[in-house]
């Protein structure tokens, strides 16, 4: 049984910087620059045993303007919707700040499983800012450094716990279904073929494991502006990367599962590539620093011209 975990907070907190941790993999940007993420991304988590969807969100910012970082809510929003579990992230040596209290109000609308994170906790400056996160309603903040990998333990209890309750409600929607059970010859039956590697658990109780890794993958890779971004959300028929006219909108680049006559494809939307005497800004090095890599782990690179 596996549930979604969702780290959300306003932008430079360090949600990237845990993500990479939980992953066990740097995938993620990280850079002391505010709103570094732009794309929601999702990868496998691991604390000791226990194994867990994650997903990394942009920066959360107050605006419904239409503008970038408004459409950068919107999927940090359509995130928190999608997750079982939500931790929600604050600079403790900052304090809570307004843009916090905003997005607080937010999370308690959403009526998910919220839990408090105080990161960057590494240090005696973050004590007054993890007395003041009591204030934000969401009880006792979990004291956290994602840098120096302190305070998992106390992760480890939540996701454990989301796990046992999506497993009893599981079992509880398996007893109704069993009910309705004779619905289910009306299904019609579709070919797959499930080998033994895709599967987690045993016998009965075998689910599909998720594993991006071993799909094929293929990177859309161009110029800024070329229209790769669209295209996968094109093709998967929903918005699910940021587009738009202004340049350089992907940083990361984001996997994106697509299903093509009955097979799962890893489209990898990048951010776009010009000439490297153009490149002179810090985040576009990352950025392109990361479609090198994808093309490097791609089996198939599409070239958009
Ligand atoms: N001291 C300290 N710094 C940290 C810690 N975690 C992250 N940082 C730093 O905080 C800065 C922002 O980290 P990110 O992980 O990029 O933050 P983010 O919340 O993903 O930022 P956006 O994507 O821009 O919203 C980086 O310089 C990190 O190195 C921590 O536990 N302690
Ligand atoms: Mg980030």
């Amino acid at each position: 049984m596996t549930v979604t975990v969702a780290i959300v907070g306003r932008p430079n907190v360090g949600k990237s910087t845990l993500f990479n941790r939980l992953v066990g993999r740097k995938i993620a940007l990280v850079d002391d620059t505010p709103g570094v993420t732009r794309d929601r991304r999702e990868a496998e988590g691991r604390i000791a045993d226990l194994t867990f969807r994650i997903l990394d969100t942009a920066g959360y910012e107050d605006v419904t303007d239409g503008s970038l970082e408004d459409r950068m809510r919107q999927q940090t929003e359509l995130a928190i919707r999608d997750a079982d579990v939500i931790l929600f992230m604050i600079d403790a040596r900052a304090g809570v700040v307004p843009l916090d209290q905003r997005f607080a109000q937010v999370l308690r609308k959403a009526g998910k499983d919220v839990h408090l994170v105080g990161n960057k906790a590494e240090s005696k400056s973050a004590e007054h800012g993890l007395v003041e996160a009591f204030k934000l309603g969401f009880g006792e903040p979990i004291a956290l450094s994602a840098e120096h990998g302190l305070g998992l333990s106390e992760l480890y209890s939540i996701v454990s716990a989301a796990i046992d309750t999506a497993a009893e409600k599981k079992a509880a929607e398996a007893a109704s279904d069993a009910e309705t059970a004779g619905d289910l010859d009306q299904m019609p039956d579709v070919d797959v073929d499930i080998t033994e590697d895709m599967l987690e658990g045993e016998g009965e109780e075998a689910t599909l494991r998720w594993n991006p890794r071993r799909y094929l993958n293929v990177a859309i890779v161009g110029r800024p502006n070329a229209g790769k971004s669209t295209l996968v959300n094109r093709m998967v028929g929903e918005d699910r990367v940021l587009v738009g006219p202004e340049a350089g909108i992907t940083r990361d680049s984001i996997l994106v599962p697509w299903e093509w006559e009955g097979r799962v494809i890893n489209l990898v939307d990048t951010a776009g590539i010009r000439r490297r005497s153009r490149v002179n800004e810090k985040l576009e090095k990352l950025a392109v620093g990361d479609s090198l890599r994808s093309i490097q782990y791609a089996e198939v690179v599409v070239l958009l011209l």
